[in-house]
């Protein structure tokens, strides 16, 4: 959805949310009022791949919700789940009985009934909101949400651009062929999601070359992401709490984001191109995998790999014509399973997956215009192409060196081994 530009109360820059939209709300004598309902949602993670997760108003993760600094907000959280729930406003200066841990600030909101929170956003900066009431449920479910509260003023540390995106990193556990997430999981999820989706069913950011890009990105899943920019270096201007001073901004390509962490990147996008964008765990760009498959590179698989898969029917051969053939190849996928590896680029099979997305810049890209402007076309003579010419003899690594603390030579213990010879069929020793 293209950002919700405000047209009532104060006006602010709004942020684009990657696959999601901003909740839309009414003035009440002053007051801003929201209406947030939990409920079971269906989310298309991917082309093909349905999920059933809770979520709000629709949609897990629940819109955005955005403010301005100082604005009296009123959020009406009607609970249509099975069970209890509360929100709480992760990040806020509020008063104690609106920070919304059910048992210890409020009783928990029961099914049917509508609970209503009212509070200042007292501070400018990127938050999110979440249940504080089973979460473990709840969350590993998609309940979850991003607020962003846009400084009223001028404010020093915080520069005005021309793109805002935001994004919640999550996670899922969904056995191929299942629609709900198994919620018992701790850490071995097969689904690595931003905002519920997963590549390349994930928005490309689209910005216009020389844009000043900002992207907010908040973690609730059960371990952190290091979010690697390709073609630029970014700034963390913010943090959960807050502006970070100038004095420790350092530039950098890769930044990690804790649980329950939020961070807030800035770059000047001045390289043009298609430049991916994604968590640096290669686990993380990754569709639904097992893990517990050996690994058999250096293996000649000619005409065993039928044989390996009777075996073991997980089994894929890696490490040799790349995992492109996972694409190419088309393995029978129970019904509503997102492929492990896929998008198709350009060039071929982008053999990607999870937390994975696509920074789009672009000379003739309009202000203001979010679209997808289609693949890069490169200058002429500007891509890694073939080389098929004359080549020098290449060097090669010729020594480990030396060691910090030599062995101290012990005369040599008589040791006892035992030899076992392979029955019968195998060459091997
Ligand atoms: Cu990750």
């Amino acid at each position: 959805m293209p950002p919700l530009v405000p047209n009532t109360g104060r006006s602010y820059n709004p942020v684009v949310t990657l696959n999601g939209w901003t909740l839309p709300w009414r003035m009440n004598n002053g007051v801003k009022e929201f209406h947030l309902v939990a409920e079971p949602v269906v989310r298309e993670m991917a082309p093909g791949f349905k999920a059933h997760l809770w979520g709000y108003n629709g949609q897990s993760p629940g819109p955005t919700i955005e403010v301005v600094e100082g604005d009296r907000v009123r959020i009406f959280v009607t609970n249509k789940l099975p069970e209890h729930t509360s929100i709480h406003w992760h990040g806020q200066r509020l008063p104690n009985g609106m920070d919304g841990v059910a048992g210890l600030n409020q009783p928990a909101i029961q099914p049917g009934k509508t609970f209503v929170y009212e509070f200042v956003a007292r501070r400018p900066g990127t938050f999110m909101y979440h249940p504080h009431a089973d979460e473990m449920t709840q969350m590993a479910m998609g309940m979850m949400g991003f607020w962003v509260t846009h400084p009223k003023a001028k404010h020093p540390l915080i520069d005005e651009v021309n793109r805002d995106f935001c994004f919640l990193l999550n996670a899922y556990d969904i056995d191929p062929g299942s629609y709900t997430p198994k919620i018992m999981t701790m850490l071995d999820f097969n689904l690595w999601s931003w905002n519920s989706r997963i590549f390349p069913g994930i928005d490309s950011l689209n910005v216009r070359l020389n844009d000043k890009v900002r992207i907010r990105i908040g973690n609730l899943t059960m371990t952190n992401h290091p979010i690697h920019l390709h073609g630029h270096e970014f700034l963390v201007t913010g943090t959960d709490g807050g502006p970070t001073p100038k004095s420790t901004r350092w530039y950098e390509v890769t930044t990690d984001v804790a649980v329950g962490q939020m961070r807030q990147i800035e770059f000047l996008a001045d390289e043009e191109g298609d430049w991916a964008f994604h968590c640096h765990k290669s686990h993380h760009t990754m569709n639904a995998m097992g893990h517990n498959v050996p690994t058999l590179i250096g293996v000649d698989h000619r005409g065993i790999a039928k044989k390996i898969n009777s075996l073991i029917p997980d089994y894929m051969v890696m490490g040799e014509r790349g995992m492109a053939d996972m694409t190419e190849m088309e393995m029978p996928i129970p019904d509503n399973t997102a492929p492990m590896m896929t998008g198709e680029g350009p060039f071929g099979s982008v053999e990607m997956g999870g937390m994975f997305s696509v920074l789009k810049v672009r000379r003739d890209q309009k202000p203001g215009d979010y679209s997808n402007p289609g693949w890069f076309k490169h200058p002429e003579g500007t891509v890694a192409h073939e080389y098929t010419g004359p080549l020098a003899e290449p060097a090669r690594f010729k020594s480990e060196g030396g060691q910090s603390m030599p062995r101290i030579q012990k005369p040599p213990t008589p040791t006892e081994v035992k030899v076992r010879k392979p029955s019968s069929g195998h060459e091997n020793h």
